[in-house]
């Protein structure tokens, strides 16, 4: 069983907290943090990045995209003229958010799968919040910084919430939360995360969920839908390079914490859309017959040129394999809201 105490308290930053001590205990006591180290982070990149380029093809898996300057490239990617998904969900639920919630329930406490920068969450806690004498909000994020960063800025904003963070994966936070029963839960799952997951995957995870549901329990899904493949490279080669930037600080962060000699003017970003598996591939692509020493491994890794590390899919779908996917998952679609060119969705699920 998780030790629930918190490791750490959010300390408030803002000059007008600082001088009221009423308000600096209220943050204390309404902004907590627990850290589920079931796992060494550290030690789970050190294996993951050893056995991914030992592997042919090459592989390191896309959540250790996000260290500090990870998440800051990812919050710029969703502001690129070129990334559609995270702007075009926000326009669902810009005009969608109080009927979403309607649909959802009464009395809801929200947890949210990478909760990032919280954004889009805003506009669904500005209903429930109204609605609401008192809202409870359990972001889940693999990285504090993020959730230390925009988590004040969510208290300043609503006075009746309570953040509750769970710095660990999906997979323990769904163990953590199924340990303590309250009432109805809304899971959130937004900006087509999903798609990360392989079709496996996706069906492991959602079965996971489905059966962590109480009746009264729901899960509003985000997922990417299929469009044409230009849109699609396009919104994973931004013309400012910024998602180059975000793939190449792979390399950086193996240089950092794992003492790594990579070059990064020898590799370049590579997105495409792989119809066949209907997904787009990130790769990074060596642009020369190379060898890179990692120190903390010992040894050399050889590249030739050409060759790529496989460092994301991001899976797009259609309602077809969506029903699937939700059948198979022990899961009932209760209602859908999307944007009237129909590339994204909000799927609300209910346990079958
Ligand atoms: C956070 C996984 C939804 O797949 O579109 C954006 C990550 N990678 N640009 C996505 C990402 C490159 C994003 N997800």
């Amino acid at each position: 069983m998780v030790d629930l105490s918190p490791l750490f308290v959010i300390r408030p930053q803002s000059r007008r907290v600082a001088h009221s001590p009423l308000l600096r205990k209220q943050y204390h006591e309404r902004l907590v943090l627990h850290h589920l180290d079931h796992r060494d982070l550290r030690e789970e990149f050190r294996q993951e990045v050893e056995q991914g380029l030992s592997a042919s093809p090459k592989r390191i898996p896309p959540k250790f995209f996000y260290d500090r300057r990870g998440s800051e490239l990812f919050e710029k990617i969703t502001k690129t003229e070129e990334y559609y998904p995270t702007r075009t969900e926000a326009g669902i639920l810009a005009a969608s958010a109080r009927e979403i919630v309607e649909a959802a329930g009464t009395e809801l406490t929200l947890i949210e799968f990478g909760s990032g920068s919280s954004t889009k969450t805003r506009l669904l806690l500005d209903v429930l919040t109204a609605r609401q004498e008192q809202v409870e909000y359990v972001p889940i994020d693999i990285s504090p910084t993020i959730v230390q960063e925009f988590g004040p800025l969510l208290l300043e904003r609503y006075g009746n919430l309570e953040i509750r963070g769970l710095i660990t994966d999906y997979h323990h936070a769904i163990e953590e939360l199924n340990a303590h029963p309250r009432k109805a839960r809304l899971f959130l799952f937004l900006g087509s995360s999903l798609g990360n997951f392989s079709p496996d995957e996706a069906h492991h995870f959602l079965s996971e969920v489905g059966a962590a549901l109480e009746p009264q329990d729901r899960l509003l899904l985000g997922v990417d839908l299929i469009k044409q493949p230009e849109i699609l490279d396009r919104a994973y080669n931004d013309s400012a390079g910024v998602t180059a930037a975000f793939n190449l600080n792979l390399l950086t962060r193996i240089n950092r914490e794992l003492r790594g000699h990579f070059d990064l003017s020898r590799f370049r970003h590579l997105a495409f859309f792989n119809k066949a598996h209907s997904r787009i591939e990130m790769h990074l692509e060596s642009l020369e017959d190379q060898t890179v020493r990692i120190d903390e491994f010992g040894r050399s890794f050889s590249f030739a040129r050409k060759e790529t590390v496989h460092t994301e899919n991001s899976h797009k779908y259609d309602y077809a394999t969506l029903t699937d996917l939700f059948g198979g998952a022990g899961m009932t679609l209760l209602g859908r809201w999307c944007d009237p060119d129909e590339w994204f969705a909000l799927n609300l699920l209910g346990p079958a």
